[in-house]
């Protein structure tokens, strides 16, 4: 198994050398110039806010969101030295024996998700035994009646609360959890993981579809609204990647049962294009023609799973929605063509699709449209430390904090996109929710 990481990890540094691409070398920049002002002004803690420049913790005490969630981007980009310096950070500082409550899909997709990656990148088992101790420490989550999580718990407790949850929080876990089973042998994680997300699939309407707000507990549903948006978003899109990545097939068979669904009740046409809006998900009635940021994931999961016209119209009308202020709003009403929320908090999903698209189809297009997406945030969101969030994309007006998925995944993707000796990429890994790239573990 060993050679698999040392060639992957071989292949990422000899692409990082090349310099050939104007593009990719303006990412590797920007990027840096993010990660310098972590660096300067919040080092050690979550996030930055670039705009006071101070740090934010999540719950009080820093769990290192940034470094750990950055960390594998630093090593694809090939910046060693710093990768090197947030590894010391990492492996030094970092403890989860803390009495805090933490949101499980968070600190899974983020800290387990990248704690992963970076090990399956660098074999370094330093990294391994800190996913396996988190891992331990955020499993009573799936000890509610029905198997599926609760949305939080005390990482030195135990202790579970957040009974009222949704299909996002509980099916967007089998990846990591699924990748720490097979690199540990503890077959534990798997299970529970893949247990929460047949509980959640086996509680679908008559017509196949999930509402936005579940009872852990009592396994009814409290909201019944059906998208693709926030909320559910990436259950539908781990349901597809469990498959690929595992060779699960109760997951492709549930993934083929949930789009088929998806495409028959939630896809809409309007004037303005091809779009994804609200229904309810019992009868499928129609409730709103919202769309918005986070929904921009889907052409992504569309071309992975292989429905390439679909991707390509729903990205042709995400390019409406970014070009319609300058900057994509986070919710947008596709038949007003008004935005509900205005603001951008540097959400990477659309950047993700055009990556995809272009991996597939090798359409110039994508790359134009990454263009015109990396000179918008440059042009709106750039600091002189690192990039900040926009309050209204109507009035540019700033915000103050840069996410650590901006790092990892807007950025990452930007990077995917135009240096073009890393496409092969997605043919060997599965990124999860967060874009840490996930390696099928070898087991004999
Ligand atoms: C990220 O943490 C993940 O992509 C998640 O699935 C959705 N929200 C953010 C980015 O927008």
């Amino acid at each position: 198994m060993r050679w698999v990481f040392l060639g992957f990890f071989v292949a990422l540094n000899a692409a990082a050398a090349d310099t050939s691409d104007l593009t990719k070398d303006r990412v590797r920049a920007e990027f840096l110039h993010a990660w310098k002002a972590y660096e300067q002004y919040a080092w050690g803690h979550d996030e930055l806010r670039p705009i006071s420049k101070t740090p934010r913790d999540w719950y009080g005490e820093s769990l290192l969101m940034t470094p750990v969630d950055s960390l594998d981007a630093l090593i694809m980009m090939g910046f060693k030295e710093e990768a090197d310096k947030a590894t010391a950070l990492i492996v030094e500082k970092l403890s989860f024996d803390k009495d805090i409550s933490v949101q499980n899909f968070e600190v899974t997709i983020r800290l387990l998700g990248g704690l992963l990656s970076a090990y399956q990148m660098t074999g370094d088992e330093r990294l391994l035994r800190l996913a396996d101790d988190l891992g331990t420490r955020l499993l009573p989550v799936f000890d509610s009646p029905t198997g599926m999580p609760y949305r939080f718990v005390n990482l030195r407790t135990g202790k579970t609360s957040g009974p009222k949850s949704n299909p996002a929080e509980i099916g967007t876990l089998i990846l990591e959890f699924g990748t720490l089973s097979k690199l540990t042998k503890k077959p534990i994680y798997y299970d529970k993981a893949k247990n929460a997300l047949v509980q959640l699939y086996n509680r679908r309407s008559k017509i196949g579809l999930v509402g936005e707000e579940i009872d852990v507990e009592s396994g009814a549903w409290t909201n019944r609204s059906s998208h693709i948006g926030g909320a559910i978003d990436s259950y539908y899109e781990y349901l597809l990647k469990c498959a690929r990545l595992f060779g699960d097939k109760d997951c492709q068979a549930m993934w083929l049962t949930s789009v088929r669904a998806v495409n028959k009740y939630v896809a809409d046409t309007a004037p303005s294009g091809f779009w994804y809006g609200e229904v309810d998900m019992e009868s499928g009635k129609r409730i709103a023609p919202h769309f918005g940021a986070l929904h921009a994931f889907f052409p992504a999961v569309l071309a992975l799973g292989g429905d390439m016209r679909r991707a390509r119209r729903l990205q042709d009308s995400a390019y409406k929605m970014w070009t319609l202020h300058g900057i994509e709003p986070e919710v947008l009403d596709y038949r007003a063509m008004k935005a509900v929320y205005p603001g951008y908090p540097l959400r990477p999903e659309i950047i993700e699709s055009a990556y995809y698209l272009h991996h597939y189809t090798r359409d110039p297009r994508y790359l134009a449209m990454g263009r015109t997406f990396f000179n918008d945030i440059i042009k709106y969101c750039r600091t002189d430390a690192g990039y900040t969030t926009l309050k209204s994309v109507v009035t540019k007006e700033k915000g103050d904090l840069m996410p650590s998925y901006f790092l990892t995944e807007t950025l990452k993707y930007f990077y995917l996109l135009f240096a073009a000796e890393q496409r092969v990429i997605l043919n060997e890994v599965v990124f999860n929710t967060e874009a840490h790239p996930l390696r099928r573990v070898m087991t004999r």
